[in-house]
């Protein structure tokens, strides 16, 4: 069988996530292409070394300019932090290779639409990790959609809660730091959002916006652990230059309406994305956290039974889970990754432009920005003026 060969850069939650993806899809699905898992690469030695060792790479590389001009290589997988982006995905396209970049694709619209003219230039493929829409509910809700189901789609009403960051005393990690992440919860929650929403009602028009940082100073972090982090003791507090929430409120050019909120500072909310999509003929909801389920009410259900009714979403029909368990036995946010990688081997194996890709990138990053000019200006923005 063909190899694909892989190079990562970065090794913590997104890290994992895709080194775990690597690992495992092949076990399950028939990929046209073997990925082996060439090279890690992280900038300190002893923890690369031994996410290498853990996470089962053949190697590992300190700088990431090493791993790109690796002959050996055939695609820059990109998880590190978001100011990482940028350099890494243009020198990963000059270099001939192919890129798969998390989200959100740059610190900036204009950083993105760089890093996309450059994979353009080169003509490799290119993939960006929205990993939601690979929830095989998201798969039913697409079909409903462009089989009519719905009808004409009205509103898309969407929230993505957490509630990690509530702690005045929770320290100031990457996430938290504009220079680094770019934004706060609208680039980090709303983005996945946008996607959907792009994905599944269409491109949005205009946009108003408005946000809050609730805790304005926060000690820096010393250590990250996973998305959390440890402050030194007695460490200074430094302002905090990301939002902690955005809602935002538009209207797409298909003339249907959307609400969208993103905040870190829902109590009780550990990852509750949640949205819900009417149109003329029915409406679907779905539930991150409960992601195996889909719920669908139809307008052309009988008088007197109408109602939402909860699909399971394991049957073999189902998009991705033919390669799965038997019908109920459920699947989690890990998988989300796997079917991203075996779309993305799939594509790159026929010749073809895996989906969402740095467009989608560029286009999502345009939305962001025009949130952001929204709430900057008190005013509603068009989308296109961006
Ligand atoms: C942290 O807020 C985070 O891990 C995001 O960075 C991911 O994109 C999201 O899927 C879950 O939450």
């Amino acid at each position: 069988m063909k190899e694909l060969n892989v190079g990562m850069v970065g090794y913590k939650f997104m890290g994992k996530a895709h080194s775990h993806a690597y690992k495992d899809v092949s076990m399950f699905f028939d990929v046209p292409m073997q990925p082996i898992m060439k090279a890690i690469c992280g900038r300190d030695e002893a923890g690369v070394k031994e996410a290498a060792h853990k996470f089962g790479w053949e190697s590992y590389e300190t700088s990431w300019r090493n791993l790109v001009n690796r002959s050996d290589i055939d695609l820059i997988d990109i998880t590190a932090p978001s100011n990482a982006h940028k350099d890494i995905a243009i020198a990963a396209a000059q270099a001939g290779k192919h890129v798969f970049c998390e989200k959100p694709l740059a610190l900036t619209l204009a950083d993105a639409r760089e890093i996309l003219a450059a994979v353009e230039k080169s003509g490799v493929k290119h993939m960006i990790g929205f990993n939601y829409r690979r929830a095989p509910a998201i798969q039913l809700i697409k079909k409903l959609i462009d089989e009519g189901k719905l009808g004409k789609i009205y509103h898309f009403r969407g929230f993505y809660l957490q509630d990690w960051i509530i702690d005045p005393d929770f320290p100031l990690v990457w996430r938290l730091q504009k220079e680094v992440a770019g934004s706060g919860s609208l680039g980090d929650l709303g983005a996945h959002l946008i996607d959907m929403a792009r994905y599944l009602v269409g491109e949005f028009d205009e946009v108003m916006g408005m946000n809050e940082t609730f805790v304005k100073e926060r000690p820096m972090v010393s250590e990250m652990t996973g998305l959390s982090g440890k402050a030194a003791d007695n460490s200074p507090k430094v302002s905090v230059n990301v939002d902690d929430a955005t809602v935002f409120i538009g209207r797409f050019k298909n003339g249907a309406l959307s609400v969208i909120e993103a905040t870190r500072f829902a109590a009780g909310h550990r990852n509750g994305m949640w949205f819900e999509i009417n149109g003329s003929k029915g409406s679907v909801r779905f539930e991150f956290e409960r992601m195996n389920e889909l719920q669908y009410y139809s307008t052309e259900d009988e008088e007197g039974v109408q109602g939402f009714r909860t699909i399971q979403v394991t049957e073999p029909v189902h998009a991705y889970m033919q390669a799965w368990w038997p019908a109920g036995h459920v699947i989690g946010y890990e998988h989300t990754f796997i079917h991203e990688v075996y779309d993305l081997i799939n594509a790159i194996a026929s010749d073809k432009m895996p989906e969402p890709n740095f467009y989608d990138g560029v286009k999502c990053q345009q939305v962001l920005e025009a949130v952001d000019a929204s709430v900057a200006e008190r005013r509603w923005i068009k989308v296109d003026d961006i």
